[in-house]
């Protein structure tokens, strides 16, 4: 692959949020507009500049994409477009090169003797036909699943979830979102009885305080970090509140930052909720107004000082009082959300008690003052809305025989005919259902559950079933495709037309811009001709999938969508060719799309109207519509309070350390882009485990010493880097498998490997589901120097940009 050189972003790598912009609050965020071209190729060499998003967070950063001789040769940031202002980040800077990789999955691939051997589509998609005919003939609708997820367009989402759901009348459909922002999507309808996000990246502009709870923002979202990098030096700088166990480049910039022991986020916030209360920082008139439940929660909380607390978390008492008086007396507070929360103990409890903060004090649908319960796939809201995850498309209730009927009208099939007998299967149980032989075709799009899954050893003993059809969909042969019996090759970003919606209800347009290679078809193709061949009818013997474009899907699922939280009504693909994306809901009445949710109250809670009739916040039992009629009659938003509970996870004996896992910089997930990417793969090579300083000193460890990390499933090497993370903690990126290794195999039983979830029990919240990646105990050893020569690991760039010395 050649090197390409960007004009005006060298040095972007080590400098990732770029130069500043300083602007004051209420103020208007500069445009910076960032380009990144082939070397040797300049602006005026550009024979086209084709639209579109990024697809490596959940930013949607718009850019262009620049084309010359049928190849992608770039990229530049849309400088009129709300989310970014022109702004890009390192991997959205370089990662377009991974288009072009020669080892892109170029012709359907079917097993035959054992291998993967070449062949056309009609063979390949003759085989999954003959297949899936069979399976329900013999065993019903319900041998066949879907594992998709949150990196796909919504016109592909909604054209999966019409034929899985209505074509062959399947619960089994999720997507890897399971992994992601299903607790997002709980949190929000446990609160306010809808998924739907509130706040605006616009309330970073207007905040007086920001708090981030487990969210690395500066890494992970790095355009909205230049925002808040860009308010912080603005003269009128917002205060930072930080809680996460580790020293991020968050932490660094915080005012207040909580390094809470891993998993004892509810401790902490309930212990923020009782001084908030104590110290008479709430709004008693909003929560008269606007909520129910607020007498539970003050007596939950009740006893949650923050001297209880610092004994849990392992914090200074009066720094949770700092922290209380940050978040207690801003004006307009800002808080975001993520994975240290959703993926960790208590998930949703703890991401519930972020709502309350803000319930109690009245903080939501103002300019600055609101809640992202975070994204983090840069099409996860998509998979949620159109109803491919574990939902119904509309975020209908499938608990409401009318939300179900009014579906059916839409599809013109019978009630009947859409699974709602039960909650539509979430991931971790269709994985479990395969294992016991009962999903016996599994057909897995966009995901790459050979390495994100937890327990690895035990996910590839069910791929690797001999009674389980397996389907994967991707652009390379990566560790799960390797299992497969049919692989379908994928065009991707840039070569493809598709929308999606990113973590603030912005919907961009992303336009094909290249062919794909060789004989590789966008999704939404594939989609169609598999419904078109399994010949799926709606109720009058019409065509249930009568869609051929994008554009055409777009109009269907806006049918769809109409009058629900999700309304995409007064969108067209024209309107948004425009200079900005523009955000959901957008009808006739807002034809500009709607800054925020939830200005005067929730609107989606009425029994009649909600999402969920609400689960235990402990349990995850469900409560029941009769429950939630006598709780909330009016509709108003729910204050939830739930008392704090020990990980099943905890440190023993034999395995002394609290592990958790997570992202760098410069990678994307299982990096099957960015691993492609000269830059990023010199910027961040090898997996690493971060250690805190007084640890290694206390074990006579030193930076760059090898060491293995083990737990009950288990084991994992790599190099440590000190002084990163509270003591008693390990951190492991989790985006190192084993396709670019030399030998590219998956580690023998007993072998150490370099997936951290070879490491990550089997666990998930019991409300959202979402597995555990960020608990676990473990046992560290140290297998050699860092100074011995033989060959070993070791990276080039720090995350967070700092250069190794
Ligand atoms: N560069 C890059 N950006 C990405 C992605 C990527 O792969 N690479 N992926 C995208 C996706 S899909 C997602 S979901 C997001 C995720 O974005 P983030 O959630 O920001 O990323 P993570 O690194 O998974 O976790 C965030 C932080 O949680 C902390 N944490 C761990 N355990 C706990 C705990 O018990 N309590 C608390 N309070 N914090 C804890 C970790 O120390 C870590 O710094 O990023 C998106 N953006
Ligand atoms: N231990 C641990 N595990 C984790 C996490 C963690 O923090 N710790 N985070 C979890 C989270 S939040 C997430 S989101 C998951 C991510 O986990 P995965 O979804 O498994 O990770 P990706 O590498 O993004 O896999 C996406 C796959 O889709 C392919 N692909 C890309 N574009 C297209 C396309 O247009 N069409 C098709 N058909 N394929 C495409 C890519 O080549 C890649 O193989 O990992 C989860 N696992
Ligand atoms: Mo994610």
């Amino acid at each position: 692959m050649r090197r390409n050189h960007a004009n005006g972003v060298d040095g972007r790598i080590s400098d990732p949020w770029g130069a500043r912009a300083p602007y004051r609050r209420d103020g208007r965020w500069p445009v910076r507009v960032d380009t990144c071209l082939a070397e040797g190729v300049g602006e005026a060499d550009v024979e086209e500049w084709v639209q579109a998003a990024s697809l490596l967070h959940s930013d949607g950063d718009a850019m262009d994409i620049a084309v010359r001789n049928g190849r992608i040769v770039g990229v530049r940031g849309r400088a009129g477009d709300r989310v970014n202002r022109g702004r890009l980040e390192p991997k959205d800077l370089y990662t377009w090169q991974a288009n072009a990789s020669a080892d892109r999955l170029t012709h359907p691939l079917v097993r035959e003797g054992g291998r993967l051997v070449e062949t056309d589509w009609s063979t390949a998609m003759d085989r999954i036909v003959a297949r899936s005919r069979k399976l329900i003939a013999a065993h019903g609708p319900e041998a066949l699943a879907f594992y998709t997820s949150g990196q796909l367009f919504l016109e592909e989402y909604y054209t999966l979830a019409v034929l899985a759901r209505a074509g062959i009348g399947t619960p089994h459909l999720d997507g890897n979102t399971r992994l992601c922002t299903a607790t997002a999507a709980e949190a929000l309808k446990e609160s306010f009885g809808s998924d739907g996000q509130p706040a605006s990246y616009e309330d970073i502009d207007h905040a007086d305080a920001i708090a981030l709870f487990g969210h690395n923002i500066a890494e992970t979202q790095a355009v909205q970090w230049m925002r808040i990098l860009d308010r912080l030096e603005g003269g009128d700088p917002p205060l930072l509140l930080c809680v996460d166990p580790r020293l991020t480049p968050v932490a660094r910039r915080a005012t207040v930052h909580l390094a809470p022991r891993l998993g004892t986020n509810v401790a902490l916030l309930n212990a923020l909720l009782h001084e908030v209360i104590r110290r008479g920082w709430t709004d008693p008139a909003y929560i008269e107004r606007h909520t129910v439940g607020y007498d539970t929660l003050r007596a939950e909380v009740e006893a949650c000082t923050p001297r209880w607390a610092a004994g849990i978390c392992d914090v200074p008492a009066s720094s949770i009082e700092k922290a209380a008086e940050l978040v207690g007396t801003a004006d307009r507070l800002l808080s975001t959300v993520l994975q240290g929360f959703y993926q960790a103990n208590q998930a949703t409890a703890a991401a519930v008690q972020v709502n309350n903060l803000h319930l109690i004090r009245g903080m939501l649908g103002r300019p600055g003052a609101g809640v992202l319960q975070m994204n983090g796939q840069p099409t996860a809201e998509n998979t949620r809305e159109c109803g491919a995850d574990g939902d119904l498309p509309g975020f209908r209730n499938w608990q409401n025989e009318d939300h179900v009927a009014d579906l059916a009208k839409v599809w013109n099939v019978e009630p009947a005919a859409i699974p709602h007998d039960g909650p539509p299967t979430h991931a971790m149980k269709i994985f479990e259902l395969a294992e016991q032989g009962k999903v016996r075709m599994l057909w897995i799009s966009a995901t790459n559950p050979a390495v994100s899954l937890p327990e690895l050893a035990r996910i590839r003993t069910i791929l690797d079933k001999k009674d389980l059809f397996l389907v994967v969909q991707d652009l390379f042969l990566t560790e799960t495709a390797q299992f497969a019996d049919v692989v379908l090759p994928a065009a991707t970003w840039g070569e493809k037309t598709g929308t999606f919606t990113n973590a603030d209800r912005t919907v961009h347009l992303c336009e094909k811009a290249i062919d794909p290679p060789g004989d590789a078809r966008p999704d939404l193709d594939v989609f169609l001709d598999y419904a078109a061949r399994m010949d799926f009818k709606d109720k009058d013997g019409g065509l249930l999938v009568h869609w051929r474009s994008p554009e055409e899907a777009f109009e269907a699922w806006k049918r769809c969508s109409a009058g629900r939280p999700c309304d995409y009504t007064g969108l067209t693909y024209a309107r948004l060719r425009g200079p900005t994306g523009i955000q959901w809901p957008c009808t006739a009445h807002a034809p500009d799309g709607t800054e925020r949710l939830y200005a005067d109250g929730v609107d989606w809670a009425h029994p009649d109207r909600c999402e969920t009739y609400g689960k235990d916040l402990v349990t995850g039992k469900p409560l029941g519509e009769d429950w939630y009629r006598s709780v909330n009659p009016d509709g108003k938003a729910l204050i939830r309070a739930a008392p704090y509970t020990q990980p099943t996870e905890w440190p023993d004996q034999k395995y002394t350390w609290q592990l958790t896992t997570g992202r760098t910089l410069y990678h994307f997930h299982t990096r099957t882009k960015t691993g492609r990417v000269p830059e990023l793969v010199q910027a961040a090579p090898e997996v690493w485990v971060e250690i805190a300083e007084t640890d290694a000193a206390r074990l006579g460890l030193g930076e760059g010493d090898l060491v293995e990390v083990t737990t009950r499933c288990g084991a994992l090497r790599g190099r440590l880097r000190l002084g990163t993370v509270r003591p008693g903690v390990l951190f492991v990126p989790f985006q190192y498998g084993y396709w670019d290794t030399p030998a590219g195999n998956a580690p023998a039983p007993g072998v150490p490997g370099r997936a951290a979830n070879e490491l990550i029990p089997t666990r998930w919240d019991p409300v959202s589901k979402q597995p555990q990646f960020k608990t676990a105990a473990a046992a560290l050893t140290l297998i050699r120097r860092a100074d011995d020569p033989r060959p070993g690991v070791g990276g080039a760039v720090r995350s967070g940009g700092r250069s190794r010395t």
